[in-house]
């Protein structure tokens, strides 16, 4: 039994009870060490083994994060040139005075759809979350543009929902023992976690017999860990070695075809475009050779030892498909997971790239019933809707908002942006095309950032205003995309300096703007009712004060979660989400719409700058731009700790390498036609020849000639989105140079 309390106290020293926010989805119960509003120390969860959450490097430099002397203090000003970084300290009333004043302005010189507002996954907790009360907020005064598209994975979000109609499409971590194969395929659970403790359950899977097959151009932490075999491919050309493996399936008859039939629409169809039947090409393996790098008896081996293997569990990710055709990438390898029927079985997988339960699932935390939500506050634009998407009044694609704001109506954009109010991200930093976004800001009447930090985009601000950290307040959080648990998070500290929550900035900015009750509870009491009103808590939640003394509530699960397995046991009477009730090879709302970038079955496209595009004769190597482990994005940049983790290099292989005289060390050029970055080359045959990959997140840093001296991955990638929506950040070609 676990008698301590939340602030249990050991001398003058309390011990916090709480967790981190950070977009990773992991979330570490944590313990902080706390005197004189200070964190001593930090210590994770006391929880013993299988239950324990391990935590992680992030987490345990979260005292750097907190108390680091660069955290912005007090409210500030622009002083010098945009962009120069320049500022002046300011007071709370100049703060809200000048953002109100530009909201009234720009309302009324333009109205509404000159405020463009950028929120972001910087901060992913309920109550003090800038995004939604910034939102609800600009319902009330009229509405706002705004973005659409998961810059995440909406390439996986449309593949889900195109082929099973959900986006739950996970089974629970433990579910992995189960499995006697697991294909890691662009997927690198070590370093972006996937949830919490599922790198544990990799290594159980493996210390109870399952095979271990990583196929990606890199050979990453988890390959390096518990892999038996690597793969490396060509970042781009997945979809074909699927449809190649689909192929040695066909030919040798080793599909499942009763599963098929009982349960697939479509899979005639692909069967015609896998055997060159619609368009004349057999799709080989010989074939996906040419395209892939990887050879064509390598894929025979793996379509038998998919095919032969039962249960095996093909665990697809975000990565490979966050590029050109990203959604056929989620799509194929789901076509593959039905053809094996592995799909709603214990041990295999569902694919489709998101990987979440639907317990204690962030994206379920505001699924409260309509006139239950204390956010549902009238407004000219909320009547009726629980869909904040539907509040806005017109949206760009999450990856062209710096664009939109440089085009304007003339570049067919909805709006022409006159200002921007930006909370919970680097979007600067962080979409494609940095250099674009840049020149974007340069073209606002009015920024305004609310931060903890002087980030790469903080620097563009007007108005700076300081936002407190996870520690300093109260709320409720949950892991995404594997759980099951929710979280609590106790506050630790009081507000350092003059820094308030997003939440309390937009309060305050809605009593200037003379908009009535909008912040009537006290945090204690808005926290209480979200627990109170929210169906999902109160299923698994029977003692508000024990799960806030605790600080998380652990799901006890009689068996793992496996997605569709109601669909499976029973689909007479579960039916898949869908139109046709069945898993969708082939989709007829797909095929409704009618575009060549997004065909009803899913397919291999070539794609602009893929390795076959004629601009490899000037830009001839691949870039990859995967997720950092030292950092969670560009967040936690500043953290020495955190940097000596892994210094910021771009990977290269020898073969690369050495025709351009680079050795391992030396300072290099990474660029193409949209910018140019300076940064310490590695070079290792941890990467495939031909790739080059630069973690995203280091901050974007100009010099007086346009060289990124922080060698932010952006500056490289571009501002395109996919047929599905994908944002395109790892489809760019680039050269290197020694410097
Ligand atoms: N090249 C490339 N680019 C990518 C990706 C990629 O794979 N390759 N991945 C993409 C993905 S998956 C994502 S999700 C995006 C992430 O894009 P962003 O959400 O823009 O990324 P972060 O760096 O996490 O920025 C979050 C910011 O919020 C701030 N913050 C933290 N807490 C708070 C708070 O309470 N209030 C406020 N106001 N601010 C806070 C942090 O200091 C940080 O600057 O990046 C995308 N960009
Ligand atoms: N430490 C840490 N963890 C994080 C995050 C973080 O910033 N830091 N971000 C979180 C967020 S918001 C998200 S959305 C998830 C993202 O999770 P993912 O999208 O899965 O992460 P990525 O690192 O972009 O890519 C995963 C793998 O795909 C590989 N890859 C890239 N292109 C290709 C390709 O064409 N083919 C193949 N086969 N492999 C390819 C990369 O080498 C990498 O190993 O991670 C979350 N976890
Ligand atoms: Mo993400």
């Amino acid at each position: 039994m676990n008698n301590e309390s939340i602030s249990q106290t050991d001398g003058d020293v309390k011990i916090v009870r709480t967790t981190s926010t950070f977009d990773c989805g992991g979330r570490c119960p944590l313990r902080l060490h706390v005197k004189d509003n200070r964190i001593l120390r930090i210590e994770g969860d006391d929880a013993a083994e299988p239950d324990q959450l391990r935590t992680c490097l992030r987490c345990r430099a979260l005292r750097q994060y907190v108390h680091h002397p660069a955290r912005l203090m007090y409210p500030q000003k622009r002083v010098g040139k945009r962009g120069a970084g320049k500022f002046e300290r300011i007071s709370w009333d100049e703060a809200f005075d000048t953002l109100a004043g530009h909201l009234n302005r720009v309302k009324e010189t333009y109205g509404n759809e000159g405020i463009f507002l950028a929120t972001g996954g910087g901060y992913l907790a309920g109550l003090h979350n800038g995004g939604l009360a910034a939102q609800r907020l600009l319902n009330q005064y009229g509405g706002c543009v705004t973005h659409y598209g998961n810059i995440s994975s909406e390439g996986a979000v449309w593949a889900s929902l195109t082929q099973y109609g959900s986006v739950m499409v996970g089974n629970s971590r433990e579910d992995l023992l189960n499995s006697k194969l697991i294909i890691l395929w662009g997927w690198d659970p070590a370093r972006m976690i996937s949830g919490t403790n599922t790198m544990y359950h990799v290594i159980k899977a493996k210390e109870s017999g399952a095979k271990i097959i990583a196929v990606d151009p890199r050979y990453h932490d988890t390959a390096a860990t518990v892999a038996d075999e690597w793969i490396p491919i060509r970042p781009g050309t997945d979809t074909a070695v699927f449809v190649a493996m689909a192929h040695v399936m066909i030919k040798e008859n080793l599909h499942d075809q009763a599963f098929l039939d009982k349960y697939t629409v479509g899979f005639d169809q692909f069967r015609e475009y896998v055997l060159g039947l619609e368009d004349g090409l057999e799709k080989t393996p010989a074939w996906a050779a040419e395209i892939s790098g990887v050879d064509a008896a390598t894929i025979e081996g793996l379509a038998r030892e998919y095919a032969g293997t039962r249960p095996a569990a093909l665990m697809d990710c975000q990565g490979p498909a966050r590029s050109a055709m990203g959604e056929q990438f989620n799509r194929c390898a789901a076509t593959l997971c039905a053809m094996t029927g592995n799909v709603g079985r214990p041990g295999g997988s569902a694919c489709g790239g998101l990987m979440g339960i639907p317990v204690g699932h962030m994206f379920r935390m505001s699924a409260i019933p309509p006139g239950k939500n204390p956010f549902e506050l009238d407004g000219p634009n909320v009547k009726g809707t629980l869909d904040i998407r539907m509040r806005v009044i017109k949206r760009v694609h999450i990856n062209k908002l710096f664009d939109a704001i440089l085009e304007g109506k003339q570049g067919g954009y909805p709006a022409d942006i006159k200002m921007m109010w930006s909370m919970c991200n680097n979007y600067l930093n962080q979409t494609g095309n940095s250099n674009n976004a840049a020149a974007a800001l340069q073209k606002l009447e009015f920024f305004c950032v609310q931060e903890l930090f002087m980030t790469a985009q903080a620097r563009y601000a007007d108005l700076l205003l300081p936002v407190t950290s996870a520690v300093e307040r109260s709320d409720l959080t949950r892991p995404w995309p594997s759980g099951p648990y929710f979280t609590f998070m106790n506050r630790a500290l009081d507000p350092l300096g003059e820094c308030k929550s997003d939440f309390d900035i937009v309060s305050e900015l809605a009593q200037r703007l003379g908009i009535e009750g909008f912040n009537p509870y006290t945090e204690e009491e808005w926290l209480k009712m979200f627990v109170d009103n929210n169906p999902e808590y109160q299923q698994h939640i029977k003692d508000y004060d024990k799960f806030r003394q605790d600080g998380i509530h652990r799901v006890k699960l009689d068996e793992p979660i496996i997605a569709f397995k109601e669909q499976i046991d029973d689909i007479e009477n579960n039916p898949f989400p869908t139109p046709s009730g069945k898993i969708e090879i082939f989709s007829q709302r797909v095929a409704d719409l009618n575009k060549a970038d997004t065909p009803p079955i899913p397919k291999y496209m070539s794609t602009s700058e893929d390795r076959f595009d004629p601009l490899t004769a000037k830009y001839p190597l691949q870039l990859i731009t995967p997720h950092p482990k030292n950092r969670v994005h560009s967040e936690l940049y500043e953290v020495d700790w955190l940097r000596e983790v892994e210094p910021h290099r771009a990977w290269i292989n020898p073969i690369d390498a050495e025709p351009r005289n680079i050795r391992d060390g030396d300072e290099i050029f990474v660029f193409n036609d949209r910018g140019k970055v300076a940064i310490t080359a590695w070079v290792t045959e941890r990467i495939i020849p031909g790739v080059v990959s630069i973690f995203e997140g280091a901050w974007y840093t100009p010099d007086k000639d346009g060289i990124d001296r922080g060698a932010c991955a952006n500056t490289l990638t571009n501002d395109a989105y996919s047929g599905g929506g994908a944002a395109v950040l790892n489809t760019s070609l680039v050269e290197i140079e020694k410097i």
